[in-house]
């Protein structure tokens, strides 16, 4: 049987007399079936890849599934023909709440690119029931609510598979759940996700994210990050972390045993990439059942075995757990844990930076993934050679043959295929349509520079996902935009680092240009998605103030015609999809040297929007790639930025007392317009934070900003130049592509 006909199978009805929810769960089905007949990927060497990751951000999975599975246009046409619309069928899946921000959807675009390229490869994470909160804005605040995306007919499949995990205090039985992960015209792996069978959706409250942190047995996998303000969140977090490994450990070491290979060459048949270090302890862990199983040497066969990938300079998100918690919680653990620190310390008595276990007792995770792996990455170029220089030098120091590089990538058939079969569409018509094989065949879309009909009709594919947008956007969420406007986008987590504050008084700027009657020649829409962490009081306070202004402006006939500011609410994979391919100015706007890599700004360069960004990241490898004509970049450089943290030369009061524009701009946080609308404690925290700390520095480069971000504005209006760059940047996308990135990863990290 085809898939079309295994789908008619399970729907039982005529397609024109099903409704769109029941056309999604006979396609799930079908899917699962074909998934399931489809040969898993199996590699020559008999070695296989664990990547284990706190979060697994894979958004929906049914129209990626039906790409890779090379059955989409098939089944969008036989719906076509009874009448009923792909489009309408995708709104019905809900979205996996399994991640956060870039490093979850950086794990899922390998997971899909492993498949791809064939390389067995499987993802190891938690089955968090709520997963991470869902957004809802009140009163111009966010508020946190639970976020129940697994519905009773779903994509996990539940297997036999089940472990003890042993804590200090009792011992719980897994359960694993599996998500096939479809390779693009390739075979399976999978995306193995643990769960316990006493958890209790029933102890979060109504409309709420609160439960009893300590009831262990009962909340264990209910939440992705849960707020770790006090000791019990702590605790909490650990747990979770340790079910992750324990389960990973031997879930790795049972398949060993029973494909017969020697624990003593686990090396040879096993690399774990750790993903951050939400996954560190799986190193003790492993050492602890090795030496169960009477390895000879675990330490030394673990250590060849797993490979640490960096994705924060910013010291304070690298992990550091106080050994009493450590204790409390697996104290079994920290035995192996203390006889590893006692190695590092004996062999480096006077370096205490290199030391595992610091002079207040707590255990560095980073530390133990140096010592104790074979490879540690960045994700940028410059990412990586900060973390060289600066950071982790005193390590590189002593292992410069670990250090490497891995530049972040992005599947291009979620972020092309998927989100843009228009501009797919003329990258085949127009004789590239290799780039599904090499992505860098992109290129030859080069020739096309001096075609302007086809510079043509890439405006028009741009008008059109413009479009799409607005419709999108009033369907969803009731949100107005004018699809004529220029569409200015900044999407990605909250954080004081990205600098969406920033952006906010670049808002203010525009309005009092507008106030003044220098009325921009096309309309402005400034479009923002983020969620703040819930115990992150600046950023929810960031967040305020764009409602704010949003609603101000949205009240102003005189403002209002010419900049719309639009904060969406739960932001997520499904709307990035939409809101990327409309996209025409893409801020990238971090302080030089904080963001590791971002992956926002490759999606959306594929797409065709221009970049306005630091020095920061994979910017500068954008930058290279597109040259300086074709990128619009401003601010300190990061070399500065670094001088300026060592030296404490930056006090943001300076630049507020000496600029007097600074001053207006920010003084407009607490003017008499903002402080109607809003709420007035929050607002002068917010403008006393940004005066008396401004510890990611917003006031240094905001005046460079507003210059480059005027003079981007103005160069759009010129449509045939600003056509070229849009093409200029679809054609040097192809690096980006993730099968680059794991095919460097397979062959200098992994070797499968
Ligand atoms: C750490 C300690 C305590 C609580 C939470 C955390 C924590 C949670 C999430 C630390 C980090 C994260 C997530 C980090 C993340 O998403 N990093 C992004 O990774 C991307 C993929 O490499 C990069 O492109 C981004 O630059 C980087 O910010």
């Amino acid at each position: 049987m085809n898939f079309i006909e295994i789908f008619k199978t399970h729907l039982n009805k005529e397609i024109k007399d099903a409704s769109d929810a029941e056309i999604y769960y006979a396609l799930l089905k079908a899917t699962k079936d074909a998934a399931a007949h489809k040969a898993r990927n199996h590699s020559k060497n008999n070695k296989k890849l664990y990547y284990i990751s706190a979060e697994f951000l894979i958004g929906k999975l049914l129209s990626n599934n039906l790409i890779n599975l090379g059955v989409f246009d098939d089944v969008k046409d036989t719906l076509a023909a009874a009448g009923k619309e792909i489009l309408a069928i995708e709104e019905i899946e809900p979205e996996p709440s399994l991640g956060n921000g870039g490093l979850g959807r950086l794990a899922a675009c390998f997971l899909d690119s492993m498949a791809t390229l064939g390389i067995e490869g499987d993802g190891v994470g938690l089955n968090y029931h709520y997963g991470l909160f869902q957004q809802v804005f009140k009163n111009k605040k966010q508020l946190e609510i639970k976020n129940p995306w697994i519905e009773k007919i779903n994509w996990l499949i539940p297997t036999d598979v089940s472990f003890e995990v042993p804590f200090g205090k009792c011992t719980v039985r897994s359960k694993m759940f599996d998500i096939d992960v479809i390779g693009y015209n390739s075979g399976v792996n999978k995306l193995h996700l643990f769960d316990i069978e006493t958890v209790d959706e029933s102890i979060v409250s109504k409309n709420s994210i609160e439960f009893d942190k300590n009831d262990v047995m009962r909340n264990l996998t209910l939440f992705l990050y849960p707020d770790d303000s006090d000791k019990a969140g702590h605790l909490l977090r650990i747990y979770q972390q340790y079910f992750m490994v324990s389960n990973a450990a031997q879930l790795i070491l049972a398949e060993c045993k029973a494909k017969g290979i020697d624990l003593n060459k686990l090396d040879e048949h096993v690399t774990v990439q750790i993903n951050d270090t939400h996954p560190s302890m799986v190193i003790p862990e492993l050492i602890r059942l090795l030496k169960l199983e009477n390895v000879k040497n675990p330490i030394a066969v673990v250590t060849k075995t797993c490979a640490y990938t960096n994705h924060t300079i910013l010291a304070e998100a690298l992990e550091k757990w106080p050994l009493e918690y450590l204790e409390e919680v697996v104290p079994h653990l920290v035995l192996e844990i203390k006889e590893l620190a006692a190695i590092i310390e004996k062999a480096y008595p006077k370096n205490p930076e290199l030391h595992i276990i610091d002079s207040k007792n707590r255990v560095h995770m980073a530390r133990l993934d140096m010592h104790y792996g074979y490879s540690v990455n960045g994700v940028a170029a410059l990412h990586t050679e900060i973390l060289k220089k600066e950071e982790l030098s005193a390590f590189c120091d002593i292992y410069p043959d670990k250090f490497n590089n891995k530049t972040n990538g992005i599947t291009f058939r979620r972020w092309l295929l998927h989100a843009n079969p228009e501009l797919t569409a003329f990258i085949d018509k127009h004789g590239a349509s290799d780039f599904r094989e090499d992505a860098t065949n992109l290129t030859k879309l080069g020739a096309l520079e001096n075609d302007p009909a086809a510079l043509q009709e890439l405006l028009a594919i741009k008008q059109l996902k413009k479009t799409h947008l607005k419709k999108y956007l009033k369907r969803m969420a009731n949100i107005d935009i004018d699809d004529h406007s220029v569409l200015d986008i900044q999407i990605k987590r909250l954080h004081e680092y990205k600098r969406q504050q920033m952006n906010l008084l670049y808002i203010f700027h525009k309005y009092f240009e507008i106030k003044k009657g220098n009325i921009p020649k096309t309309p402005i829409t400034t479009i923002f998605g983020a969620k703040a962490a819930p115990a992150y009081t600046t950023a929810k306070d960031i967040i305020h103030a764009i409602l704010c202004i949003s609603d101000i402006i949205k009240n102003d006939p005189e403002v209002s015609p010419h900049l719309n500011v639009v904060m969406i609410e739960n932001y997520n994979v499904t709307f990035a999809e939409k809101l990327i391919p409309a996209c025409d100015i893409s801020e990238q706007i971090s302080l030089a040297s904080k963001e590791a890599s971002g992956t926002g700004n490759m999606k959306f360069m594929l797409n065709g929007a221009v970049t306005l960004g630091t020095q920061d990241g994979a910017n500068v490898e954008i930058a290279e790639l597109v040259g300086s004509k074709n990128i619009y970049t401003f601010g300190k450089h990061s070399d500065e930025i670094i001088d300026l943290y060592k030296s404490n030369g930056y006090t943001a009061a300076d630049l507020y007392i000496n600029d007097e524009y600074i001053r207006k701009l920010v003084g407009f946080i607490i003017s008499p317009q903002m402080l109607k609308v809003g709420d007035v404690p929050t607002l002068l925290a917010l403008h006393t934070e940004i005066i008396r700390k401004d510890y990611f520095m917003t006031l240094i480069d905001i005046l460079d900003y507003i210059k480059v971000k005027e003079q981007m504005l103005s160069d759009y209006e010129d449509r045939e130049n600003w056509s070229k760059l849009m093409l200029r940047n679809i054609k040097e996308a192809g690096f980006f592509s993730s099968d680059r990135t794991i095919a460097e990863y397979n062959e200098e990290i992994w070797h499968i």
